[in-house]
């Protein structure tokens, strides 16, 4: 037998991302979704590696916490357990979500390929290594969005920034998504039938619909009392979580106690406590709801993808440096609404996340006189910024030219 038919032939090419999940489901939320899109519109082999299932299944209601692996979606989900429970073979792209560390097998696998490759050009290159990093409108990404960093051990590691121009990595969108959007909303039935499979039979389609899912913020609490003496009727949608936290005073039972399902009324308010779907469940709800308050990352951009008017409630960082983000992505967002429509939002999203709740409550009072501008912008904003360009197509070629 030759050398030459010893090596392995490749006819598909294997991708790993590695998860761990810090808190909340941003972490995870970010990379299902990029596993996903990289199966579907792409044809790659996805592993997933993930050291948290418990919090996985609440955004995949199908996985079984007690596999280490298994597959959805068309994707491989690995419990990612140290030591890893296989024996690791280098993948073609390695990407580390959110400088998660990546376990030494796997480091050793990329370096034993480094080393064969100088040894003999014949034998594949180390993996394409990328550190998948958060999201942000601030202008600093551009410039080091795709920075190579060497590794001691010789290694290349690329860091890999999302972000709202034509210099970083882009947003993540499926291709699909603005059309199945359209196609959804062009049609109430669809909403109806949502609200229905959710238990939601009380709402009338005059009625102001409104998705919350956010951290703990007192202006959450005040925007409830501003709603219960509202003239028309107002549901509140808030799957059980965070921001429950805050809405204590108005709820008949502790928060643990609570069903999914169960409702409150408070004058004009209804509160649903919702449960917690699947990501394509989520992003209908996005779709069917007139203001969707959202957080984090990954439902900070479905509500963007929803084109409707949305609350961000940004990950709190230290030294208020969220503060920081907000404003970098207020800038852009606002950049092209009339100066009246842009304090309004900026104010009420600001005061939001400060809980500065006097504020909020007569911010939200005011959208009403920017509606229709906002509205409009809503639906306008996902084509602008997306620029044809969404995350997975822009990091499929990075790889490509990397
Ligand atoms: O859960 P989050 O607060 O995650 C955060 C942020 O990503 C933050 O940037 C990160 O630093 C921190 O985690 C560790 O918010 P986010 O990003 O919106 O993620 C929520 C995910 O949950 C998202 O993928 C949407 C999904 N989801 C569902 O699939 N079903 C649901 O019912 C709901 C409410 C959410």
């Amino acid at each position: 037998m030759t050398h030459c038919a010893l090596k392995p032939v490749k006819t598909t090419t294997q991708w790993d991302i590695f998860c761990c999940v810090v808190d909340n489901y941003g972490d995870i939320g970010v990379t299902w979704r990029l596993a996903k899109q990289l199966t579907k519109e792409y044809q790659i082999n996805i592993t997933l590696w993930v050291d948290d299932l418990n919090s996985f299944s609440h955004i995949l209601p199908p996985l079984d916490p007690s596999l280490n692996s298994q597959k959805h979606d068309g994707v491989r989900i690995n419990l990612w357990s140290e030591p890893l429970p296989v024996n690791y073979n280098a993948a073609d792209v390695v990407i580390e979500a959110f400088a998660c560390n990546l376990p030494n097998a796997v480091v050793q696998a990329m370096h034993a390929q480094h080393e064969a490759h100088k040894q003999d050009t014949s034998v594949p290159k180390a993996p394409v290594w990328l550190n998948l990093e958060y999201l942000s409108a601030e202008s600093w990404v551009e410039g080091c969005h795709g920075l190579p960093s060497m590794q001691n051990n010789g290694l290349k590691k690329y860091f890999y920034f999302p972000g709202f121009t034509g210099n970083t990595g882009g947003l993540i969108c499926e291709k699909d998504t603005l059309d199945q959007r359209n196609v959804w909303q062009s049609n109430l039935d669809f909403r109806h039938q949502l609200f229905n499979k959710l238990g939601l039979n009380n709402i009338d389609d005059n009625d102001t619909v409104i998705s919350v899912f956010s951290y703990e913020t007192s202006a959450l609490l005040r925007l409830c009392k501003l709603w219960m003496q509202s003239d028309n009727r107002i549901h509140a949608l808030i799957p059980k979580g965070r921001s429950l936290n805050s809405l204590q005073s108005l709820l008949p039972c502790a928060i643990n106690d609570l069903k999914v399902g169960q409702q409150v009324v408070h004058g004009n308010l209804t509160i649903h406590i919702l449960p917690m779907t699947d990501q394509q469940s989520y992003d209908q709800l996005l779709w069917s709801c007139d203001v969707n308050i959202v957080r984090g990352e990954d439902s900070f951009l479905r509500a963007q993808w929803a084109g409707k008017p949305f609350v961000w409630h940004i990950y709190p960082q230290e030294d208020d440096y969220h503060l920081v983000k907000l404003a970098a992505f207020m800038d852009s967002y606002c950049d092209n609404l009339s100066p009246q429509a842009s304090n309004i939002y900026r104010s009420l999203n600001i005061a939001f996340n400060k809980e500065q709740a006097d504020t909020a409550a007569q911010e939200w009072q005011n959208l009403d006189l920017i509606q229709p501008e906002m509205s409009l912008h809503a639906q306008q904003w996902p084509i602008y910024i997306l620029n044809d360009a969404d995350l997975a197509s822009r990091l499929v070629q990075f790889v490509k030219n990397s």
